[in-house]
């Protein structure tokens, strides 16, 4: 008998965990994906595969917050092409399958990127650089040809400073591997929205300069990019005063703009006062995005249980709308305001 209550309890839990735990509690006011359907806006998170396989709550909630999702990590070319020539695209088709079934569109992260690069791509030659390029975009955006509307292409090419960032792809191939790698991805799916995503660009600097001349150039060139994702990873220092004017200064060109990775960073311990600059802070950042028109807002995350400020910036976190327990912040709140909830 008591053996029968322990299997009972045994077989309850298994059940539990293979669903992934509890359900999400609802969060107040309207969802973000409606508010935001309402202004002509897509709003996005980026998204943990690994987690969203385990958590139920949190596939919940990006299933009824938002209207787009970004692969964190299970799209980068360390992830998706570990070995020359061989293809994981397990993890990142399990984000694809869960966002059809959320009726959500795919932002494709990333092509062409300095960081979380296999090491073999950093030992090859300008020629085999560029075979290797070649494979490697024609077979990722051919796999997902159909599933992802939007692709960074390019992402982070410019250094702080405004110089070219010397990445592999740079000094082996010059300033030309942009160019390239947005023709190689048009050819690949030519339906697919182009971008290039940069990091600390959000205001008028010199690395704003110099993403403004390379972007000119590739229009003018009649380079196929559709866009410039621009990634507001914030602090409670807050935003440049100009970023409105620099993201409408793009657009002018003829670019689409998308904020594509914000979150605001908080010093740890987080206190009700830190967590009211920070909601101001993500208003201003949907109000800037409104302003400019732009297509898409991505939050980098949307748990502080989950967000990569906590686990790579010591004594900083809490960068997200959501409590580590998906319970909403004073941001949460401030974004559905400025989307006119
Ligand atoms: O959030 C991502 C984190 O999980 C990874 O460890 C990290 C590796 O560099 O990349 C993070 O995402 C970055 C994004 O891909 C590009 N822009 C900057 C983001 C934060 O570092």
């Amino acid at each position: 008998m008591a053996l029968g209550v322990v299997v009972v309890i045994a077989v309850l839990c298994a059940i539990w965990v293979l669903r992934g735990g509890a359900d999400a509690e609802p969060l107040p006011g309207q969802p973000l994906r409606t508010l935001a359907k309402a202004k002509g806006l897509e709003i996005g998170t980026a998204v943990r595969g690994d987690h969203a396989k385990r958590n139920r709550a949190y596939r919940q909630t990006i299933a009824a917050q938002f209207s787009t999702v970004t692969p964190e990590n299970e799209m980068k070319w360390e992830q998706i092409e570990p070995e020359r020539g061989e293809f994981e695209f397990g993890p990142a088709d399990d984000i694809v399958d869960r966002a059809r079934e959320a009726k959500q569109k795919i932002r494709g992260h990333t092509l062409v990127w300095h960081f979380q690069l296999p090491g073999w791509v950093r030992e090859l030659g300008p020629r085999e650089l560029e075979a290797a390029m070649r494979t490697h975009i024609a077979e990722v955006v051919g796999h997902f040809k159909g599933d992802v509307g939007v692709w960074d292409v390019v992402n982070e090419p410019v250094s702080d400073r405004g110089g070219l960032r010397p990445s592999v792809f740079a000094r082996r191939l010059g300033e030309d591997f942009i160019a390239l790698a947005f023709r190689l991805a048009h050819r690949a799916d030519p339906d697919a929205k182009l971008y290039l995503n940069e990091i600390g660009a959000e205001g008028i600097n010199a690395k704003s300069d110099r993403l403004y001349e390379i972007v000119s150039r590739l229009k003018r060139d009649g380079v196929p990019i559709d866009g410039v994702g621009f990634q507001f990873h914030a602090n409670l220092d807050g935003l440049p005063d100009d970023h409105v004017a620099n993201l409408q200064r793009f657009a002018a060109l003829g670019l689409d703009i998308a904020i594509t990775e914000a979150d605001v960073g908080v010093p740890l311990p987080p206190d009700g006062q830190k967590l009211d600059h920070q909601a101001q802070i993500y208003e201003q950042i949907v109000r800037g995005c409104l302003t400019v028109t732009c297509r898409s807002l991505t939050f980098w995350g949307f748990t502080d249980s989950r967000s990569w400020i906590s686990e790579t910036q010591p004594g900083m976190g809490a960068a997200t709308l959501l409590t580590d327990k998906l319970a909403p912040k004073p941001a949460f709140g401030a974004v559905q305001r400025a989307l006119g909830g």
